[in-house]
């Protein structure tokens, strides 16, 4: 270890908001540190960004600190969005009130930063000549700190003044009479724009992608806003810690394709007079997620740009059709687009006319060539880790975070990193960070390690690292997050995409503030889980995972306790029925298909009903006789309608979908009997109903799957009719109800172990269940059974007997391909276009079935 001139507790670099607070922490709470920052004040992000028109874009009302609850009586803002000169002094105010300079060193940049194993001590080199051992090291950097590099060809040529807006000079620039190039047109490009313009005899922007951009309508801040808050200031800094973004806001529960376009302008545009960066995403539930959800909002967003950009052709120029709406950061601005109606002002569009080369005097771009008197570089930022990387931080067995981090972050809760003990990042990457309001996430972190420091303490751990188990999880998840979305379609610096050679990931976490900070404590209310704590007599280690259920599925379950419904098995079977309809009515409807039509077919006894999906293509189809679920009690032909129509749609295959008779009127075996009847009848009938009669699977999901099992044994038991495959969804194979996935999921996964007692109750008696006309796991031998798509479910009750019952295909010799969805429920696959995680298995099964009949 090099030779410490100093050893403390605790050393945090940057003293932005995030240092600031952290300091005054750990002042509180005795902890001895060093507080290092590269700059000559505080401020962090709005120490360097004074570019002219610099805001922020959250309100003041919202984008304070929390913490000390005299600030607000002490700090009046003067506007709704503050300007950088205003947050600025609040930085200030602040440290002098808390006497935090004399906490920080100013003008200290970390050279870089060792773990050594032996001492269990970071060794930090400043830029000073100065090595400070520390037990903790945290890293206060901020997520839009490091300037990219301009990645244009002859930057170095220019000998004009060239300007950077997030190293713009203290002193102010003046462009009055100046020719003045601006490249980028993100947020920073887009507030600095008008401003220059005002000055400038000429500017040009080069564009390479438009942006979307809502004007800030400044002013004083929202009444409704400044009321609640002033009512009750804990209520509302609760709702925000708990809300999506950490602003409080009524999540929206309407779908942007419910409405009309002229319904969904009017609610628009009551979103966009409010003049709040988070209003337009908020307007419907579903423009995060849904692409044509989202056009809706973009298209607003494009109508808004013609209406007042006079040329149609710089209006068409200035509006984003590549990326939708929210999937980049979107702006606000005081007079962008306006400024592009001015005479002396000219847009480039790189895309059309590329950047040749920066000159000694210019810029020269597709066939032309400017000369300006400065360059304006509005290019972004090395995002979420060039901070971090860049500080040089080598943990254990020498690996540097530089080289771990390779192909993308891996943290756990984006705080902590294996391999990196007691090494701290507040608001890094795989945490809400840049996708929230920034004050909640950082106050939420320093509150975090302070309590996670104070904890280490009172029980003597030295060292404190997440174990490679949890961090994969936290990696899985966030990945499963992103992928609900649409943002992974942009080439945004979320995604990495801004800085050429970057791992293309989504780098912050986008499961919402609220739901991340109840993630982080459960992790302490669990023991810290997934985090190993030691000393050198001690070790504590819950290793797990804290997210496990897909993050569309977890909404759908927190919404559905949040509507204290009754327990079905409460009810009576006719209550069931009517209750299971009326939740039914409220889905979305599936795909369209080609036809639609009803009919009935003879049954074991009896006519049954059947619905008939067929595809838009000429056929005949194959055909697969469907079964629905709802335990053998309810559910129809119809019940599973959006499921069939999206099996029908993605496999082009002819989907016949059976009421078979249901219990506790008709128990077992009438299901089973009605089955093996309908594919007789759909066989026998294939031609007429537009099908191929050699071309027939059975599919069929939970209940409907274990008929669909039992009809392809009967079918093999009793001469045919030969099926080409069978298609099992979270199917029922065992009455005994013995799996260890009954006790393990057996609440709050909507199928819970006694609903699903209640449902065998009322189907067949003990002794029933035993043949394999009720529980398709046991019969005698599973050899001649047709190719099997079975799909399990993680959080299902049902979960083992389906992977029983896949084994035990396979070990019969049938081709067996075995889905086992991660996180999902019994319910959740069939929830089309509700729960976009389902999607990538319904697919599957949609091949699968294909497949059968190639
Ligand atoms: O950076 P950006 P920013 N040739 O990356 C273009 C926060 N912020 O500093 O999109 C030509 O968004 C690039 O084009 P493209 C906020 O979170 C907040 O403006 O990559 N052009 C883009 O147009 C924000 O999102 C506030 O095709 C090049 C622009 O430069 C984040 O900081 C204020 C190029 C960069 O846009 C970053 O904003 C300001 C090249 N080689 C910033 N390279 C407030 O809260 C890049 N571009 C108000």
């Amino acid at each position: 270890m090099a030779q410490s001139d100093v050893d403390v507790d605790v050393v945090v670099v940057g003293a932005g908001f995030a240092g600031m607070y952290l300091l005054h922490e750990l002042r509180k709470t005795g902890f001895s540190h060093r507080v290092l920052e590269a700059g000559d004040d505080v401020g962090g992000t709005w120490y360097w960004n004074r570019y002219p028109g610099a805001r922020c874009d959250i309100a003041t009302t919202d984008y304070q600190y929390s913490w000390d609850p005299e600030l607000h009586e002490q700090w009046q803002w003067s506007e709704k969005h503050a300007a950088q000169p205003e947050i600025l002094r609040y930085a200030q105010f602040v440290a002098k009130k808390h006497d935090l300079y004399s906490g920080i060193e100013f003008n200290t940049r970390v050279d870089g930063a060792q773990w050594n194993e032996v001492a269990k001590r970071w060794s930090i080199h400043t830029s000073t000549g100065e090595t400070i051992t520390c037990q903790h090291y945290v890293m206060a950097t901020g997520c839009l700190s490091v300037p990219k590099e301009p990645d244009i060809a002859g930057t170095e040529k220019f000998t004009g003044n060239v300007y950077v807006t997030g190293r713009w000079p203290h002193e102010g620039v003046d462009f009055t009479g100046k020719r003045v190039a601006v490249i980028g047109t993100g947020s920073s490009g887009i507030q600095s724009i008008p401003h220059i313009a005002e000055q400038a005899k000429e500017l040009v922007i080069f564009q390479r992608t438009p942006n979307f951009s809502m004007p800030a309508f400044n002013g004083p801040a929202p009444q409704d806003r400044v009321e609640r808050l002033a009512a009750d200031r804990v209520a509302y800094q609760h709702e925000a810690r708990y809300s999506g973004t950490g602003v409080p806001l009524e999540d929206s529960t309407v779908s942007a394709l419910s409405v009309t376009q002229e319904e969904a302008f009017a609610m628009l545009e009551k979103a966009w007079q409010k003049g709040e960066l988070l209003s337009l995403g908020n307007t419907f539930m579903d423009s995060a997620i849904n692409r044509k959800a989202n056009d809706v909002v973009a298209e607003f967003m494009r109508m808004k740009v013609r209406s007042v950009v006079k040329d149609p052709e710089v209006a068409e120029l200035l509006s984003p059709y590549k990326h939708g709406y929210g999937t980049k950061r979107p702006c606000m601005d005081t007079g962008y687009f306006e400024t592009f109606n001015k005479s002396h002002v000219r847009l480039v569009d790189l895309n059309a006319s590329p950047i040749r080369s920066i000159t000694e005097t210019g810029i020269d771009f597709g066939k032309e060539s400017m000369e300006f008197d400065a360059i304006v570089y509005a290019t972004g930022f090395d995002a979420m880790t060039g901070a971090i990387v860049n500080a040089n931080i080598t943990g254990k067995n020498g690996v540097t975070l530089k080289n771990k981090w390779e192909h993308g972050p891996l943290t756990y809760l984006g705080l902590t990193s294996v391999g990196f003990p007691n090494l701290y990042m507040i608001t890094g990457p795989g945490s809400p960070s840049v996708l929230s309001n920034m004050m909640v996430s950082i106050e939420q972190h320093v509150d975090w390690i302070r309590d996670t420091l104070v904890y280490m303490r009172e029980q003597g751990f030295e060292t404190i690292e997440p174990t490679p188990l949890a961090e994969e999880g936290w990696r899985v998840h966030c990945t499963d997050c992103a992928d609900i979305t649409i943002f992974q379609e942009a080439n945004s610096w979320y995604m990495g995409a801004n800085v050429p050679g970057k791992p293309r990931v989504m780098f912050p976490y986008i499961g919402g503030v609220g739901r991340y900070r109840m993630a982080c404590e459960e992790v302490v209310n669990k023991g810290f889980l997934g985090f190993e704590l030691a000393s050198s007599t001690k070790k504590q280690c819950n290793d797990g995972l804290v997210r496990e259920v897909q993050p569309d599925v977890d909404m759908v379950l927190d919404f559905i306790s949040t509507l204290n419904l009754p327990a079905m098995e409460t009810m009576t079977p006719t209550e069931a029925r009517a209750f299971s309809e009326a939740s039914s009515a409220m889905r979305p409807s599936g795909p369209e298909v080609g036809e639609i039509s009803d009919g009935v077919l003879p049954g074991a006894d009896g006519e049954l009903q059947y619905r008939l999906y067929r595809p838009a293509t000429p056929g005949p189809h194959p055909i697969a006789v469907y079964f629905h679920g709802g335990g053998w009690v309810f559910g129809s032909h119809t019940s599973d309608d959006p499921l069939c129509r999206d099996l029908c749609a993605q496999s082009n295959t002819l989907i016949v979908s059976v009421n078979y008779r249901h219990a506790p009127e008709a128990p077992f075996p009438a299901a089973a009997e009605d089955g093996f009847a309908a594919l007789k009848w759909v066989h026998a009938n294939a031609g007429a109903l537009g099908g191929i009669a050699d071309h027939i699977a059975v599919a069929g999901w939970s209940a409907g799957g274990n008929v669909a099992a039992v009809t392809a044994q009967m079918s093999r038991d009793n001469g045919g009719p030969q099926i080409s495959g069978q298609l099992l969804l979270c199917p029922v194979t065992d009455g005994s109800q013995q799996h260890a996935s009954h006790k393990e999921n057996g609440e709050r996964f909507i199928l819970t172990k006694s609903l699903m007692e209640w449902f065998w109750n009322h189907y067949a008696t003990p002794e029933q269940r035993k043949s394999p006309q009720a529980s398709p796991l046991l019969a005698a031998s599973l050899a001649g059974l047709p190719p099997t798509m079975l799909v399990t479910c993680q959080f299902d009750p049902l979960r083992d007997e389906g992977n029983a019952y896949a084994r035990a295909l396979m070990q019969a010799g049938v081709k067996v391909e075995h889905v086992e969805a991660r996180g999902h429920i019994h319910t959740s696959i069939t929830m089309v276009d509700m729960l976009p995680s389902g999607a990538p298995h319904r697919r599957e099964m949609a091949r699968a079935l294909r497949g059968f009949f190639s």
